[in-house]
């Protein structure tokens, strides 16, 4: 059943997301080169692109930059253009700007613009495109997160032949939000165009399912839509919680260099009973002002003092140029001002804040210096910061304090978990994290580590591509049936 192939490329393996794994650096000469960025995802399809020959397709971070394929570290790159205009309007616009408050609750509001989803459709056809020409016949495709969503539909409008899998790194909004979003209907179509869609949580699949069946009326049973037509379908549509390269984190905290650093970093800090850490992109979904005023409370109250703890408080930069980021980092960073003006005394620190990007390094020596860890997202797919710390506390100490809002807080159920909304449960539960006896932080974290070193990144993907196969190959069997 079905068109005949129009294959064009030879990869058999194709992942497509918005950025490429590898980021284009323009030395002081003026030279540029390609830089390696060793995040979670390539590590997890590292393995799977060399067995299959696979390609990257995606944007390399600069606009207005036509690039031909080239090899990258065994990895072959097939490089998408974005006009600046493009980047505006696809990029900072209706991903950035539309969807990712939309899909985090509204927790900002998300703008409408036409012009942006006319880019939005554009620059999608442009990732399908690209990956039309440049797989085999039958390949497979997996197409990541929010920026891409049309792309499913549209490769398969092409190519019939395709297996396509798509992944939502963030979450999936209930009906009551979704349904605000002018383009909903298309926006599921394009999804539908897969065979298997994933999600970090079961919630997020069900949110899905609803809005399906809300605005197409399909029959959706469990993890099964049954798409009818000419060709009825079956698409899945399920959680496969994302993880973290765990052992590679336990690795770079048994390093006695990156211990040294975690003992200066104490020492740097005045040595104080407690270090509390917060690590995050700074965005408005993170809840760090949450944590701030919880913090800064206890100060007041004198539940907390000043000489005994510190909080460390990393948020790396993150679409400056989106207005609703450049407000939120002036609002944190005047409360950090007062905070440390209020309550930091010459000797020690309040909130030691840091609008940096650190190597993995001086992160994993953050992990190792923390004490308590804070995790206090208003909503957020997963979190990987929260796996990170416990893939890096190899000697079981370390309090994980973790929002009910991220997709982590499903699988670390020993963390303490909060409402982060609710100021006097978050205060409580700082307090209730730095007193905890040594025995009960052992018990906590010894279940959590097992739980993250035994569901990586690797484990992800392979129980993702697993089930793609298996989806695609019964479709097979009905089509010819
Ligand atoms: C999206 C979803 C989902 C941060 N600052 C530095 C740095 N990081 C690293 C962390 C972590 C990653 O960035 C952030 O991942 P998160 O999961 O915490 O959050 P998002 O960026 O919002 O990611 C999220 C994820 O996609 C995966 O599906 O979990 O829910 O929103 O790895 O360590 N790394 C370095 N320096 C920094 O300054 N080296």
């Amino acid at each position: 059943a079905g068109a005949p192939a129009v294959a064009s490329g030879t990869y058999e393996f194709l992942v497509l997301s918005n950025r490429l794994p590898v980021d284009r650096v323009v030395g002081p000469d003026g030279e540029s080169s390609w830089q390696h960025s060793p995040g979670g995802l390539v590590t997890a399809l590292e393995p799977v692109m060399r067995a299959a020959d696979g390609a990257w397709v995606g944007w390399a971070g600069q606009p207005d930059l036509d690039l031909d394929p080239f090899e990258s570290d065994g990895i072959h790159i097939v490089p998408v253009p974005l006009s600046a205009l493009e980047v505006e309007n696809y990029y900072e616009g209706f991903s950035n700007d539309t969807l990712w408050p939309l899909y985090h609750d509204v927790i900002a509001p998300p703008t409408y613009h036409r012009e942006w989803w006319d880019s939005y459709v554009l620059v999608n056809q442009r990732f399908a495109d690209a990956a039309i020409a440049s797989s085999a016949p039958g390949a497979v495709v997996w197409v990541q997160d929010y920026q891409l969503q049309l792309v499913p539909k549209m490769l398969r409008a092409a190519r019939p032949d395709l297996t396509i899998g798509f992944f939502n790194h963030i979450p999936f909004p209930p009906y009551g939000i979704y349904s605000q979003l002018p383009w909903r209907t298309q926006i599921i179509e394009g999804l539908l165009g897969a065979d298997v869609i994933g999600f970090q949580r079961t919630a997020d699949a069900g949110n899905f399912a609803r809005a399906v069946r809300r605005l197409l009326g399909y029959t959706t049973k469990t993890t099964n839509i049954e798409v009818p037509g000419e060709n009825p379908r079956t698409v899945i549509a399920k959680s496969f919680p994302i993880s973290i390269d765990s052992m590679s984190f336990e690795e770079l905290a048994r390093q006695p260099e990156i211990q040294a650093r975690a003992e200066e970093i104490r020492e740097g800090l005045g040595n104080p009973k407690t270090i509390m850490l917060g690590v995050d992109r700074l965005d408005y979904t993170k809840g760090i002002a949450h944590r701030l005023k919880a913090f800064g409370e206890l100060l007041a109250d004198g539940r907390l003092d000043v000489e005994d703890v510190t909080m460390v408080q990393v948020a790396s930069p993150s679409r400056e140029r989106v207005q609703a980021y450049m407000q939120l980092r002036d609002e944190i960073e005047l409360t950090v001002g007062r905070i440390n003006g209020d309550y930091a005394t010459i000797s020690h620190t309040a909130i030691s804040y840091h609008h940096h990007g650190y190597p993995r390094e001086e992160m994993v020596a953050l992990y190792l210096a923390a004490d308590v860890m804070l995790v206090t997202a208003l909503r957020d797919g997963m979190n990987l910061v929260a796996k990170e710390y416990v893939a890096t506390r190899f000697d079981e100490s370390g309090v994980l304090v973790l929002s009910e809002f991220t997709g982590a807080s499903d699988e670390l159920k020993k963390s303490l978990q909060i409402n982060p909304h609710d100021i006097d449960g978050v205060k409580d539960a700082i307090v209730q994290a730095i007193a905890m006896p040594r025995v009960e932080q052992r018990k906590r974290m010894r279940a959590m580590r097992k739980q993250v070193l035994s569901n990586d990144v690797a484990h992800w993907s392979i129980n993702f591509l697993t089930a793609l196969n298996r989806a695609a190959a019964s479709q097979r069997e009905r089509d010819t049936a």
